[in-house]
């Protein structure tokens, strides 16, 4: 039998390199994959137990809310609020920072969650996932702050997703390369499967919602047409292929090769921006794309540079290959001049407090 690698012998082995670290990271790893085993159990349960259908509350951006992802929600809030290790939270699903509770300590990070990604794929049975982000708190006191979370996101000590589909997998990295996990549903572990994921050099896929193709910028479109093959600069003829779930999309971009786009539009004036979160899905996914040696923009620049200003920005996104990225940004710059404007207004605003 080879090595069995389980998920805590990996972040341990890892701590293990840094004599100085006190353990407090490590274990804020694990909670995070414990929190994932039980929604996963839940996920799985989902079918056969009447938790499917939608709650009543609306999140803050205005969508319908179903019942998982409170669940999950839940589950990594409780998981975190009182082991000392985090000063603070944000989700996707809360529209305020949240706070650890006055009865408990509160530690060096900051914890940064979607905790139930792709939400619209729970009740046909496809996957979804969980994506996290860990920054470390730099203001002074005991709380932590709206702007220990509004960092940029190169400044993330570590970040993750886990996948809830043929199987269950968590991906991570903490700045040391990007590792995949998956679950032994029998022995109730994560085991390493996937050591030190590169993104191949020869893309496989392109993955984007063609229906919303009709709001697509020119530079968007050309760019679609070149991952096609099309027109006299033709790019690699690529096959395309959408879930609607970020974590799914791009997992299989990491490990086929290819590039996922949710760009921003014209469509409705003052929202340049697409559709995806920056602080909860984009930042979390543009670092573990940076570790295995791909690149994610915006559309402009990397979105690891970009400086949030408010906790539910948004954010277009380009990612995978660093040549197909690199494309996409000069078809950009090449026809959409008017929306490279008006998102970079939107970009560059004030930090709101
Ligand atoms: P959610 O957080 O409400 O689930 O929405 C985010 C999801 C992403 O996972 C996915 O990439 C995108 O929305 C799909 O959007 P669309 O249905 O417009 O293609
Ligand atoms: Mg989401």
């Amino acid at each position: 039998m080879d090595k069995l690698i389980t998920i805590e012998r990996h972040i341990n082995d890892t701590q293990k390199q840094y004599p100085h670290a006190t353990g407090t990271f490590s274990n804020m790893l694990q909670d995070i994959a414990l929190a994932a085993k039980l929604i996963s159990l839940e996920t799985n349960r989902a079918g056969l137990v009447d938790i499917l259908g939608m709650t009543s509350t609306h999140n803050t951006s205005g969508e319908r809310q179903q019942k998982l992802d409170m669940f999950a929600d839940n589950v990594i809030f409780q998981m975190n609020d009182h082991t000392g290790r985090v000063a603070a939270m944000v989700s996707e699903e809360h529209e305020d920072l949240i706070e650890i509770p006055v009865e408990y300590d509160t530690g060096n990070y900051v914890l940064l969650y979607d905790p139930l990604d792709g939400s619209s794929n729970i009740d046909v049975n496809v996957s979804i996932g969980t994506i996290f982000a860990i920054h470390r708190k730099f203001t002074k006191g005991e709380k932590g702050t709206i702007e220990d979370v509004l960092q940029e996101g190169k400044r993330l000590v570590a970040s993750g997703y886990v996948i809830y589909g043929s199987s269950t997998m968590m991906v991570y990295t903490t700045g040391q390369g990007v590792h995949g996990f998956t679950l032994d549903q029998g022995v109730g572990e994560f085991v390493l499967s996937h050591p030190d994921i590169r993104i191949p050099d020869d893309p496989a896929y392109y993955s984007a919602n063609h229906g919303s193709e009709i709001e697509w910028t020119e530079g968007v479109r050309h760019f679609t047409r070149w991952l096609q093959g099309r027109g006299d600069d033709a790019g690699p003829k690529l096959k395309q292929r959408y879930i609607g779930s970020l974590v799914a999309d791009v997992h299989r971009n990491l490990l086929k090769g290819g590039v996922f786009y949710y760009p921003g539009t014209l469509q409705d004036p003052g929202k340049p921006y697409g559709k995806i979160r920056l602080l909860y899905e984009a930042q979390a996914m543009a670092y573990i794309i940076s570790q295995a040696g791909g690149y994610s923009s915006d559309g402009v620049g990397d979105i690891l540079n970009i400086r949030p200003h408010t906790l539910h920005q948004r954010s277009p996104v380009f990612m995978g290959n660093r040549d197909l990225v690199k494309k996409a940004e000069d078809f950009i710059r090449a026809h959409d001049a008017e929306w490279i404007a008006a998102y970079k207004d939107y970009r560059n605003r004030e930090l709101i407090l």
